[in-house]
């Protein structure tokens, strides 16, 4: 077995792979990261990482896991020294990352993360704790004051273990006179308005004075990030280890392309993100739409056809004669006909860009992987573009049967080969339980699934399109995704 990566040894990394051009030892605390996973990791610290090598080293990242052990105690050991190798077929770009200086565990180090938020050195908290992080009832986009993280934080908001409560603690302690910028990371619709909201909700619970606290000092800027980062396997770990020349137990073998959108509100200072390409703009929402329906949308069609068939991988869906021809069709036909592009941009070509991305053989990323949290994905992926649609009285052929097919997959158990279907997603139990209890006939099973309003919202679907996805559901009851894709 090789020697473990860290500062020590990451001279003896293989010549190919770059590292850091500056001096580690000289790296100051500047941002906070909470939701320390892999995308974050090859992500914005990679655009940290080119802010740093131009010779500012102000921006050094305390990486925060607002959870789990499993991130920090494997970094802690290479002294948050990680490598990030980028795979299309034959070739590979690899770089060990130095802008992580620091990891901590929320729960067991608390202190510390509450004071490095509050430090005024610290001038951006950088955000990726996934849809669910955030409390927030999916469909309306308002706080879950019933969700157990808020009810705990507000009970005891000096030792909170929420996103919102950790926020909310750590800028309390902040002097009033320094400037903060969170920064949503999620792939969420207009992310960074949508966490002001939820914050000044949550702080407005705790006391007026946090709230005005955070209305005064800190800015929120929307963002869209982008870039395919399947979760690590033993597998990629063994390949990275290969070409890294060491062991590091957090590497991450991620697609070349990477984008990252930033609107330009920031309250103070940053890291000059765009020597890593981040593009700073006005108004982040058309690209935020369209990479959130034609990317994310379709990438969901993809998990959960490729769930219930028994495809393992993106890649195998996209080979599949009938379903890569499908997932084509809804984007191409369905999905982008909802979105209107950012000025200059050419759909047509960013459609062909992300066929050939979700096609990548080399990228191992599980259907699985891209299926969890469907009751936060799908609210922001699919619904809007199929209400706008039915408001203008326009059926979407393919996008109305992959929801009927996220409805079958929710409850059926088994794949078409066979395969146990394992659903990670905390609000799914309360949507299955409808669709069961109403099991027999399809459209009951709809029309009581639609009813679900935190995932569906408060208005009424059409009765056409209810008609219409009741048979979508009823054929994939009977003859499976054959017989729906013959519809
Ligand atoms: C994926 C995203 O897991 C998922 O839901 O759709 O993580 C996707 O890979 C990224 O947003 C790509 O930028």
């Amino acid at each position: 077995m090789s020697e473990r990566l860290s500062t020590f040894a990451f001279h003896h990394a293989r010549s190919k792979v770059r590292r850091p051009n500056y001096d580690r030892a000289r790296l100051e605390r500047g941002l906070v990261h909470l939701g320390l996973g892999a995308f974050h990791r090859a992500h914005q610290a990679l655009y940290t990482e080119a802010a740093l090598e131009t010779g500012d080293l102000r921006w050094g990242i305390l990486g925060v896991s607002l959870r789990g052990t499993a991130v920090p105690a494997t970094l802690k050991p290479q002294d948050s020294l990680y490598s990030v190798f980028e795979r299309h077929g034959e070739t590979v770009y690899g770089q060990i990352v130095g802008a992580v200086r620091e990891v901590a565990h929320a729960p067991s180090e608390l202190e510390t993360v509450l004071n490095a938020i509050a430090d005024p050195a610290v001038q951006v908290i950088t955000l990726t704790v996934t849809e669910k992080g955030y409390c927030q009832h999916p469909a309306s986009g308002e706080l879950d004051t019933t969700h157990s993280d808020v009810c705990h934080d507000l009970d005891a908001p000096s030792a909170p273990r929420g996103t919102l409560g950790v926020l909310g603690e750590g800028i309390r302690r902040r002097p009033r006179y320094a400037p903060l910028t969170v920064l949503c990371c999620d792939n969420m619709a207009a992310n960074g308005d949508t966490v002001r909201r939820l914050l000044m909700q949550y702080a407005s619970l705790v006391d007026g004075e946090l709230a005005q606290h955070i209305e005064t000092t800190v800015a929120f800027p929307n963002s869209m990030v982008d870039r395919i980062v399947p979760a690590a396997t033993l597998e990629s770990l063994a390949w990275a280890e290969k070409h890294l020349g060491l062991r590091d137990e957090a590497a991450i073998v991620c697609e070349p392309f990477k984008q990252w959108v930033i609107e330009n509100r920031f309250a103070g200072e940053r890291p000059a993100w765009e020597h890593g390409g981040a593009l700073l703009v006005n108004d982040v929402r058309p690209y935020q739409a369209l990479k959130l329906r034609l990317l994310n949308g379709t990438h969901s069609s993809i998990a959960y056809l490729g769930q219930l068939r028994g495809l393992e991988m993106v890649a195998d869906v996209m080979t599949d004669p009938s379903l890569g021809l499908f997932v084509r069709r809804l984007m191409t036909e369905d999905l982008c006909a909802t979105v209107s592009a950012p000025m200059g941009y050419d759909v047509h070509a960013y459609c062909t860009d992300l066929l050939r991305r979700f096609e990548n053989p080399t990228l191992a990323h599980r259907t699985e992987q891209i299926a969890m949290d469907g009751t936060q994905k799908v609210p922001v992926r699919w619904l809007p573009a199929l209400r706008e649609s039915l408001a203008a009285g326009i059926e979407r052929p393919f996008l109305e049967r992959a929801l009927a097919a996220w409805l079958h997959y929710l409850v059926v158990g088994v794949s078409e080969s066979g395969q146990v279907l394992r659903i990670n997603d905390p609000g799914a139990p309360a949507l299955a339980e409808r669709l069961r209890t109403a099991a027999k006939d399809a459209e009951t099973a709809v029309r009581t699934a639609l009813g679900h309003a935190s995932v569906f919202g408060g208005e009424p679907w059409s009765e056409v399109f209810i008609e219409r996805l009741a048979r979508h559901l009823a054929a994939l009851r009977a003859g499976g995704l054959d017989a729906l894709l013959r519809l």
